[in-house]
């Protein structure tokens, strides 16, 4: 028969690369959430007191550097003062990241707040800022439509920032920091100077590829192929 004749004639090369073809690997995905907080999300109560941010020694060394500590600096979450910019540092994040969600409340204290302004950054040296890196101020032609100060927003706001798609408005550095979450592994967090952070809320998925290989499929077709050119060879 024409048919078994075909069959019967294939090489042994192409019985080999009908097997690599039915050995694809399928990649599966195992998709993981990771939340860091950092202060508690009260609104600003004094009454539980203020609560800790921990900027690392390198970021606490731009503070210096930069003139901000000690004079101009807080550590303080809830801390309603001016002039003072607050510093933290999320640290030990993992690698393979696919998406980063920072949420934030953050209240003008009055004074200079219209200038205020939000950093995200991967370290410094000296005092300039490594790249890449993010800054944006939070009122008008920053993240919000209006002036940022008490009579716009006297009870302050929450934010939501898409750290792989950031606010173009009045920012400087890139829109994407996900490559860079993804080399460092920290992120520095800056919030000058006359406004007070309630929290900040770092939430970041991650997705590593499980290889999940259907090699025994592949092996089974190959198989088949055997079988089939003996069987037509003893037609
Ligand atoms: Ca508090
Ligand atoms: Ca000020
Ligand atoms: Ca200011
Ligand atoms: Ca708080």
């Amino acid at each position: 028969m024409k048919t078994s004749t075909a069959i019967k004639r294939l090489p042994v090369a192409a019985v080999g690369a009908t097997f690599v073809v039915l050995g694809v690997t399928i990649a599966n995905v195992q998709a993981s959430t990771f939340t860091y907080i950092a202060g508690v999300n009260d609104n600003f109560s004094l009454s539980n007191g203020t609560e800790l941010s921990s900027p690392s020694a390198s970021l606490l060394a731009f503070a210096t550097n930069s003139g901000a500590f000690p004079f101009f600096y807080t550590n303080n979450f809830d801390d309603p003062s001016i002039d003072k910019q607050l510093f933290h540092t999320f640290t030990g994040l993992p690698s393979n990241i696919t998406s980063a969600t920072l949420e934030f409340r953050a209240k003008p204290n009055g004074g200079g707040s219209d200038n205020d302004a939000i950093t995200l950054a991967f370290g410094y040296t000296g005092s300039n800022i490594n790249s890449p890196s993010f800054i944006s101020r939070f009122g008008a032609t920053g993240i919000l439509p209006n002036l940022w100060n008490t009579t716009n927003y006297p009870s302050g706001q929450v934010f939501t920032l898409n750290l792989a798609a950031l606010p173009p408005l009045q920012a400087a550095g890139v829109s994407n920091l996900l490559p860079g979450l993804n080399s460092n592994g920290f992120l520095d967090i800056r919030i000058n100077d006359d406004t007070s952070v309630d929290y900040l809320k770092l939430t970041l998925t991650t997705s590593v590829p499980e290889s999940s290989s259907i090699l025994g499929l592949g092996l089974i077709g190959a198989l088949g192929v055997v079988c089939l050119l003996r069987r037509s060879s003893s037609v």
